[in-house]
This record gives C-alpha cells, structure tokens and sequence, in this order.
C-alpha cells in the first residue's frame, strides 16, 4: 500500500454529492435535477434521487464509517435548494458538528450542480445569488468550517446540462453553452470574494482534468484534440489560473468579460483537480460517438475514441494511472509559479461487488501515479476518493456503483467493501509511521 510513502500532512479523504447521497428532497426546495429526473427517459434506469442513500437521516452511520476509515478530511457538497429551505441549513450544522466530534475536516462544496430549479446559470445574475448563497453559508458554518470548494466541475455541467442535454438542466443548446460556462466560473469568484470576507483561508475549486490524447499524429486529430482540451480543460483553467481566458474564447462570451475575468481570477489557495482518465480524441466521424454512458453528436468539432490496450471499469472507462501523472506534470509546465498548490479533489471508478479488488488495483495504481508526480516537483496538498457510498450516478442512476462502501437501494443497508478495508489499512499504518 503506498499510503504510508505520503508526507505526514498529506491530506486523505473522501468525495461524495448532496444530490447524489442525501434524498429527503421533499424536505427541500426542488433543483434542476429533480425536475430533470422527473422527465421520462431522463434517467437510464428510471430513478430519482429522491431517497438516494437517505444520508439525511443516516448521516450519524456514515459518519462513523469515516471515523473507522480514518480519513483527515470528507469533501461533501452543501444543497443550495435546502439552504433556501426554511430551516435547511441546520442540517448541514449537525453534520458538520457530527464531522467535527469525529476529528474529520469538514470540506464542503458550495454547488455540485443541483441548482434551485428557480434559477439558471445562462441569466448573469445566477453569479450574485450564488456569493449571497455562500455568505449565509460561511456565516452560519465558517466556525467550524475551515475548507472549502466553491463550485464542482462547472465544465461538465455546462458541457453534459446546457451544450448536450445528457444531464440537468437538459438543454441542447451547443456553443451556446458558453454562457453557462462564464456565469459559473464568474460565480467562483464572487463565490471566493464572498468567502474571503467571512474570513476564509483554504478556499479550492474542484475543476475536472485529464489529458487530451490525439486519435493519431493527422493534422485533423490533432486540430480536434487541441480543439477539445481548448473546450474541456483551459477554458476552466486558464481564467481561474492566469485570469485570462484561451485565445479566440473572450469573444464568445457575455457582458463585460475582462472586467469579470478579475472576479474570475481571485487568488486560490489550492486547486482541485478531479481526475478519472485521459481522453482520446480525433476529427468528427460523421455519426453520434456513444462513450462511457454519453452520446457525442456527429455535428460537433471532435469526436472520443476508444483508448486501445488498457482495462476498462464497469462504467467502460479507461484506466489509465499514468495520465495522472502526466496531468499534473503538465499543469506545471503550462502554470508554472501561478498554479497554487493542488488536491486531487475526486479519483475513483465504477465496478460492482463488494470484494472489489479491481478497485483496490485503480486506486493503488493512482496513488502511486499521484507520487510520481509529486517527486517529479508537483506540490500536491491531498487526495479525496470518489466516492464513500455507492450513490445517484446522475443519469445512470444507481446502476454504476462507485463507493468503497456497497449500499443496498431497497435496505439503505451500507456494507464497506474490500477497497474500503485496503484504504482504512493504509491509513492507519500511515498514522503508526508517524508515531500518532
Ligand atoms: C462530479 C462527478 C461525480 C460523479 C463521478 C462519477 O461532478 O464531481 O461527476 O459527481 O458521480 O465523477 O461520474
């Protein structure tokens, strides 16, 4: 187990979702996955959310599953609609009292994606109810509350929610997409300016990565694969990184961009990278391209291949440790002294079973990939596993099962798994290194 190999402060943990663990959602406001879930065909195994792990009521039991765990910290995210409930952030209190009595640091997110159905990320003042969101928060919670990550992989909900329509809030609006893009990131920073002003000093963002491998060395597949780590990776990272967004990208977008792009660039004091695998890319083949659970329409600039010779999960995703390291070494290169340091915000896989041994290899393998980026110079801070609890898997629904815990959807019944046991070992032998 490469755990104990980790600097003593290293900082482990792991990741999971309101929308995707807590249910009770009719004790909340609706979000635009609710209504989104609720249209037929929406999600693939006809699910909600509704009751999901029902960690609402449970939270106490997975608590105590992180305690035995021994995890330094539990990255969850914070409901936006729940807050805007009468009452609603008294929940979030209790957990983070609950986290606290547990020795684990709470690090919550401000939004992972489920939006109050009332609001939409293509109208620009989305981004000021977002800091008056996040000033509630703060206030309410900033005692105890040390960590934090404002918004959670905005280039997946604009891509998968606004461009294609795969997830909420279903809209196929294409490049005109880029809207939601802008508002998100320009709620980041207000988000991060709100944050500041109730005092925080450990505030991240948690963008997702992965390197953007070319099809073969055609000017085509090269010119597709430039083309989508343009669209998927800098346009996320260079405005949060350098406050600047790619070449040819200001122009496609709304209002008064340099001015929000000093919003945007705010100061982090780390960056989170969620990492699952690279991608492989080439030119657009004439047809739809079905990719681990997505359609990608023929009508856009680039089309996802298979990455030949590499194991698959469940989900058909690649895995590819290596690309971590490769990732991280190249945000080095291309930030230099203006990359804060970095915490892997989200790694895991989808496989079934509760002696998962497969997930044990994936996690092994970038772990290790993780270090070797570390020795290689990158500074990385920590390292939060996706997910503690098999949970809502968006439009899968619950058929992809990426928790070191098994839940039973008709029991609720949590059973840890052999991943979860692998962790818990290499956590503790970490602490008996250390002398703890
Ligand atoms: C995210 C991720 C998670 C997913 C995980 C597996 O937005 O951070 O999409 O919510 O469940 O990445 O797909």
């Amino acid at each position: 187990n490469p755990i104990p190999h980790f600097p003593s402060d290293f900082l482990w943990g792991v990741s999971t979702s309101a929308h995707q663990i807590e249910g009770a959602a009719t004790e909340r406001d609706p979000s635009v996955w609710d209504a989104f879930s609720a249209e037929p065909g929406r999600i693939k195994d006809g699910s909600t959310a509704a009751v999901a792990c029902d960690h609402y009521h449970r939270y106490p039991e997975d608590v105590a599953l992180l305690a035995d765990l021994a995890v330094d910290a539990y990255r969850f995210s914070i409901s936006w609609p729940r807050v805007n409930t009468p009452g609603g952030l008294d929940f979030y209190d209790r957990l983070v009292d609950e986290l606290c009595g547990a020795g684990i640091r709470p690090a919550p997110t401000l939004f992972h994606w489920d939006l109050p159905v009332t609001l939409d990320w293509l109208k620009r003042d989305t981004a000021e109810r977002f800091a008056e969101y996040v000033t509630v928060v703060a206030d309410r919670l900033g005692d105890r509350v040390k960590k934090w990550i404002t918004i959670n992989e905005p280039a997946e909900h604009t891509l998968f929610g606004h461009a294609l329509g795969a997830h909420a809030p279903g809209k196929q609006l294409m490049f005109d997409a880029l809207p939601a893009a802008h508002h998100q990131l320009l709620a980041h920073g207000l988000g991060v300016r709100a944050l500041r002003a109730a005092g925080a000093t450990d505030i991240g963002i948690a963008n997702s990565h992965g390197p953007t491998w070319p099809a073969s060395r055609e000017q085509a597949d090269l010119e597709a694969a430039e083309f989508y780590d343009l669209l998927l990776n800098r346009l996320f990272s260079d405005p949060v990184l350098l406050g600047e967004y790619p070449e040819g990208i200001g122009e496609l977008m709304p209002g008064d961009v340099s001015a929000d792009l000093k919003v945007i660039g705010e100061p982090l004091d780390w960056y989170g990278v969620n990492y699952y695998a690279p991608t492989r890319v080439g030119a657009p083949q004439g047809a739809d391209i079905e990719f681990g659970g997505l359609t990608i329409p023929a009508e856009l600039p680039f089309s996802v291949r298979e990455i030949e010779d590499v194991p698959v999960t469940d989900f058909g995703w690649p895995v590819v440790p290596e690309g971590l390291t490769e990732l991280l070494t190249g945000f080095r290169e291309r930030y230099g002294d203006r990359l804060p340091p970095i915490v892997i915000t989200e790694n895991g896989c989808s496989y079934e079973g509760i002696d998962d041994q497969q997930r044990i290899t994936y996690l092994d393998g970038h772990i290790r990939a993780l270090h070797r980026a570390m020795e290689a110079g990158v500074d990385v801070r920590g390292y939060f596993v996706w997910s503690l609890l098999d949970n809502f898997e968006w439009a899968e629904g619950y058929a992809r099962r990426f928790g070191l815990v098994h839940v039973d959807f008709d029991t609720l019944e949590r059973t840890p798994k052999a991943s979860y046991g692998w962790l818990r070992d290499g956590l503790r032998s970490r602490r008996l290194t250390e002398g703890d």
